[in-house]
């Protein structure tokens, strides 16, 4: 996961490790910049960065490993306002230690999202996944099932994908899996009319959270939007998820913009993590998409389902 991320940094900052002075922070000064320390004796033993080789080395890493262009750019002017005053050369660790604070802040900028999916107040939640063919909404579903039934909550699931041949019997599987009940009606039939008839299901039972399957539809598909807006406007979801996969790198950006004009959504489930190699995709994601992440997934088994997490991702990508 992240290889390629991982190994441009790993390459850019382990350089400095090797070569560590003993006594270099004893040589270092406060410069009254938050964070920063300045190597101001210049110090024979410290692998220095030259100012300009901090766009070239970081910035092109980042290009590499899937972050886009505006993102890239923003990193990096950042990491210069906040390196501020300090000299032409400056040792890796202190430029490691920032950047990690940019990415981080570029982050959470985009992520601070109230949304806690275990504290809600309203019986059942309702929950409508959204996305284009393959991306992994229903195996996302049954993850998000499994982790709520695991939590001690209720659950059942509306087989709203009437449209995909196959598409109720792989939930209907997947729901006898994790032992939670699946909603369903004929294949073709109204998928607005089984989310329906799923809440009023869960009203009966006092079930806790009601997950909304939906056919995987692109923006193209004029038909299948206007179902998408249809099953919206009878759900009345209290949370609607947009499931993109990471593995289609940049592209993730085009397709949450395209289904942003036909549908508002609130937060974004990156599915495939494991699968990318490159790792730039979540920091792509937070620049330039104005929702939060709040899942991510890490593989084919149901418990495959994170939280999303900023710290975790910085450990990730800064483990060499
Ligand atoms: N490696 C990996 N595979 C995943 C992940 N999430 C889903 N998949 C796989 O992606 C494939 C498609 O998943 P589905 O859940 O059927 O996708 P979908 O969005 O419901 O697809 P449609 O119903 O056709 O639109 C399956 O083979 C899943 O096992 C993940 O986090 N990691
Ligand atoms: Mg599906």
């Amino acid at each position: 996961m992240f290889d390629k991320i991982k190994k441009k940094f790993s390459e850019i900052f382990s350089k400095e490790n090797e070569i560590k002075s003993n006594n270099i922070e004893n040589e270092r000064n406060n410069e009254n910049v938050p964070g920063i320390k300045e190597n101001k004796t210049e110090n024979k033993n410290v692998k220095v960065i030259k100012r300009d080789e901090i766009e070239e080395n970081i910035e092109e890493s980042l290009l590499e490993s899937d972050v886009t262009f505006d993102a890239a750019e923003e990193i990096t002017e950042s990491l210069k306002n906040n390196l501020g005053k300090i000299k032409r050369k400056m040792d890796y660790n202190i430029i490691q230690d920032q950047l990690k604070i940019v990415i981080k802040d570029i982050i959470n900028k985009n992520n601070d999202s109230s949304i806690d999916i275990l504290n809600v107040n309203k019986k059942p939640y309702i929950i409508l996944f959204l996305g284009i063919n393959g991306t992994g909404k229903t195996t996302t579903i049954a993850k998000m099932a499994y982790f709520l039934k695991n939590n001690n909550r209720k659950v059942v699931i509306s087989a709203s994908d009437t449209f995909r041949a196959g598409a109720i019997e792989q939930l209907s599987i997947l729901g006898d899996n994790i032992n939670v009940e699946v909603i369903k009606h004929d294949f073709k039939s109204d998928p607005a009319s089984v989310a329906y008839d799923t809440i009023d299901h869960a009203r009966a039972r006092n079930i806790d959270y009601v997950l909304i399957d939906s056919a995987g539809r692109m923006n193209t598909n004029k038909n299948l939007l206007d179902e998408m807006k249809k099953i919206k406007r009878v759900a009345k979801p209290d949370l609607t998820l947009l499931v993109l996969d990471a593995m289609i790198g940049q592209d993730v950006i085009e397709q949450a913009n395209a289904f942003s004009k036909e549908i508002n959504y609130d937060g974004i489930i990156l599915t495939k993590l494991d699968t990318d190699a490159k790792g730039g995709a979540i920091i792509s994601i937070s620049t330039e998409i104005k929702k939060p992440i709040l899942f991510i997934g890490t593989g084919q088994d149901m418990d495959d389902l994170m939280r999303f997490d900023v710290n975790w991702y910085l450990n990730k990508i800064f483990s060499s």
